[in-house]
């Protein structure tokens, strides 16, 4: 707990320097302080919660893959547009849609995320990245994909990954919910990709759970995107150290 007081202490101390030097990081014209950069999670506060799925759960159905995809299989590859387990459903992607204090950017990770191409499926289907950061594109089958992002404000790309073992890598610089990506060689190849100017997003898992830690305290809008079932929004207040419980519930018609 001191740990975090001193850190807090650190960051509240450079802040009030920052904008007390005046000329030093202000425009002649007035214009705002340029924003503190933040590597590090603002605060303590958490936001936890599961992702529901009320009804009858959509049937996964067998994927047809070309043979050489098969070959990768012990059993019949399912599809994963919508993964219902005992109730709860996975892959929705979570994430802070407004309520972050103002003056704050966040640097990008220095370390990369992996999508991978197992079985002719990208893994994971749905995913979370920061603006600016590294995604790189593996391939672990012994044939060749091709990688294909379908962005409305980024820059596309369109390349292949001819054998095992070969990877891309690429980024996004500017936050955009969803980016689709898909393979040009085998149509039912398909994943979501989500990049956000700060770290508070996550993905719900098998289990449908989901965590968003390290927030100031603050009231927050929580937007949760599933590829089926659509987005909702919510409205979460958290304090200090403390976790808020946020239950979202899907359903056939929502
Ligand atoms: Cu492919």
């Amino acid at each position: 707990m001191k740990f975090f007081a001193l850190a807090l202490t650190v960051l509240l101390v450079s802040a009030c320097g920052g904008s007390g030097d005046g000329a030093a990081d202000t425009t002649d014209d007035g214009a705002p302080n340029d924003p503190v950069v933040e590597s590090t999670p603002l605060g303590t506060a958490s936001i936890s919660g599961m992702i529901a799925f009320d009804g009858e759960a959509p049937a996964r159905t067998p994927v047809r893959m070309k043979p050489e995809c098969m070959d990768q299989h012990d059993s019949d590859p399912l599809s994963e547009d919508a993964i219902v387990n005992d109730g709860a459903l996975q892959n929705t992607f979570v994430y802070v849609s407004a309520g972050l204090p103002d003056g704050y950017a966040f640097e990008a990770p220095s370390a990369s995320v992996t999508l991978d191409q197992v079985g002719c499926m990208y893994t994971p289907r749905v995913m979370g990245m920061q603006a600016g950061q590294t995604l790189r594109i593996e391939n672990s089958d012994p044939f060749q994909h091709n990688v294909h992002p379908f962005p409305e404000n980024n820059r596309s790309f369109n390349e292949s990954t001819p054998n095992e073992g070969d990877y891309l890598e690429k980024t996004f610089l500017v936050p955009e919910v969803m980016i689709s990506v898909k393979c040009d060689v085998h149509a039912w190849m398909q994943a979501y990709i989500g990049v956000l100017d700060h770290p508070y997003f996550a993905t719900s898992g098998a289990d449908g759970s989901f965590t968003i830690s390290g927030l100031p305290a603050g009231a927050y809008t929580v937007t949760t995107w599933h590829e089926q079932f659509g987005a909702q929004e919510m409205q979460v207040t958290v304090g200090d150290g403390e976790t808020a419980q946020v239950d979202v519930t899907y359903s056939a018609t929502s």
